[in-house]
């Protein structure tokens, strides 16, 4: 007897359901014919709980997909005969053959489940915890595998324990004994159909959301930057210190620092992709992805640069970027003599507010279709963001830009403007040591100490290092590429045994000399020097 006897609860145990009793008519009550709920129970709870997890894979981690991960385990561990077998004889099918196989093979095990749920609880629920714990480990020995990724699988497991053990208990209410009465069997079937129509829609949701993600990748995959009508001009040769530890000049795509609000990349097809300019236009303009191709791209050089960096962060990159002048595309808008802004809006409804004297200066603000020769990245922007020498991103740097809305600084807000930060964010003069480390430990004599300062759009003309309270001794500047790049820098500290700081200042090509008062980077940047200890001998 299951201890459940014991129990103050209403609920039959369930030996006594599964086995004929006098009051039972003969005929209604044999075994299989009052297990199949159980088994429904089960398969309703796994399909729930399938389906939530594809959502969630769908959604939020598309590595951590349970049905895929298993399935690729299932294919590593397959011998090679059978591989081969189904390979011939479902050829590029093989894939739909896999995941409808593993699929499958959860449903029956999830009949299973409600049936041992049902006769011996908490069977059921175990080996609910048991699949989800295998779902689990399958998706975390996949490559590169992040801990996050198993999130769908453990929603995939809670979800069905929790369907499962619902549905039971409803069965467990239906009198023992007598055939169920029918609003009973339309309770339990409802719940179950429930289950089972809710976890297939998510199941589809999630589909059609990961069907996006493939199709953007392989659109990405496919595409090739057109040649550039108008090239960067080569870096010069002094412009790169080869100092092990010193940021490279420019920031490989891999290492580019992200800011954005987007929990869940865009994913934008850039055949349907276009740019709209509205607002206090005399001519609205709309083009498309392949238009912008179409156009004499140049590329420039420009480091971009968060409003969030802290004195030393690293919230900062140098990149070299494809891309159209959007001075261009704002002469063909003609905007009003009024406007003095332009409110640009992403995919997902994120907006920067840019001064409209800047986007139709001299300088070389961009749609950007281009990163250091590759695309953009997708969570850089893909297909088309903009890149504005001087500012700082949140005013100006839109990701999955989709419009340009010509308008008035007095007449709207953007994202970051109505939640405290400044409405025009130029970048602040600035500059970091990146060698050595802080708190490092090195022997006394010549040490290299290097890094990079940024004044974008004005240039940098001089660095400073001083070392404790000394005074300022000039650091050699690296060759500039333009105004609009950050410089590197370097200097050679005699080094004295004892604890000292370090501390670098910048000067900008207009003679502003960097600031030394401390601001924290709310509303519009910080300011400070950056200074590191080191220990010396
Ligand atoms: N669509 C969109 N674009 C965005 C943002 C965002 O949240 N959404 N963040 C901005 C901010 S604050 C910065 S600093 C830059 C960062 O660009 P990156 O992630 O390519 O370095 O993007 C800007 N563009
Ligand atoms: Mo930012």
């Amino acid at each position: 007897m299951v201890s459940r006897d014991a129990s103050p609860s209403p609920v039959p145990p369930p030996s006594t359901l599964s086995s004929p009793t006098p009051e039972t008519p003969p005929g209604a009550s044999s075994r299989t014919s009052r297990l199949w709920r159980p088994a429904l129970a089960g398969v309703a709870a796994a399909l729930a709980g399938l389906g939530a997890a594809e959502l969630a894979a769908g959604l939020f981690a598309p590595a951590g997909n349970p049905i895929l991960a298993v399935g690729a385990v299932v294919v590593d561990l397959a011998p090679g005969w059978l591989k081969e077998l189904v390979i011939s004889l479902f050829g590029t099918g093989d894939k739909v053959v896999l995941i409808v196989s593993v699929a499958l093979g959860a449903v029956l095990l999830a009949a299973a489940a409600g049936v041992l749920e049902f006769l011996r609880p908490p069977a059921g629920r175990v080996i609910v915890a048991a699949s989800g714990t295998l779902a689990v480990a399958a998706v975390l020995t996949r490559a590169n595998a992040a801990p996050f990724d198993a999130m769908p699988a453990v929603v995939a497991m809670v979800v069905a324990a929790v369907v499962l053990t619902l549905l039971i208990v409803t069965l467990r209410r239906m009198p023992a004994g007598a055939p169920a009465s029918a609003p009973d069997r339309r309770r339990f079937l409802a719940y179950a159909g429930a289950g089972a129509g809710l976890g297939l829609l998510a199941a589809i949701g999630g589909q059609m959301i990961s069907a996006g993600v493939r199709a953007t990748d392989a659109a990405r995959a496919r595409f090739t930057l057109p040649t550039p009508a108008v090239a960067a001009a080569p870096v010069p040769a002094g412009a790169a210190l080869d100092i092990p530890g010193l940021a490279p000049l420019i920031t490989p795509n891999a290492d580019f620092y992200r800011i954005d609000t987007a929990l869940q990349v865009p994913r934008i097809d850039p055949g349907a992709w276009t740019l709209k300019i509205t607002g206090m236009v005399e001519n609205e303009v709309e083009l498309s992805f392949a238009e912008l191709l179409a156009l004499p791209l140049e590329e420039s050089t420009t480091t971009l640069t968060c409003v969030s960096n802290d004195v030393g962060g690293d919230l900062i990159g140098n990149a070299t970027w494809l891309g159209y002048p959007i001075r261009e595309l704002l002469a063909r808008a003609k905007p009003r003599a009024d406007a003095d802004m332009v409110l640009s809006r992403s995919e997902d409804g994120w907006t920067a507010s840019t001064p409209l004297g800047v986007l139709i200066d001299d300088r070389n603000a961009i749609l950007a279709v281009g990163m250091n020769g590759e695309p953009l990245p997708l969570e850089h922007g893909y297909p088309v963001r903009m890149v504005v020498p001087g500012l700082y991103g949140y005013v100006s740097a839109t990701k999955w830009v989709v419009e340009l809305h010509v308008t008035r600084f007095d007449q709207e807000t953007a994202y970051w403007t109505s939640r405290g930060w400044t409405e025009r964010g130029p970048v602040k003069l600035s500059s970091r040591i990146d060698v050595p480390r802080q708190n490092v430990q090195m022997p006394a004599g010549p040490v290299t100490v290097a890094g990079v300062a940024w004044s974008q759009h004005v240039g940098i003309r001089a660095v400073d290092v001083r070392v404790d309270d000394g005074g300022w001794n000039a650091a050699t500047l690296a060759d500039a590429i333009s105004a609009d790049t950050w410089r590197q820098w370097t200097w050679v500290w005699p080094a004295a045994s004892g604890r000292h700081t370090l501390t670098v200042r910048a000067t900008d090509a207009a003679g502003q000399v960097q600031t030394s008062t401390v601001r924290d980077v709310l509303p519009d940047g910080a300011t400070g020097l950056h200074s590191i200890p080191v220990t010396v001998g």
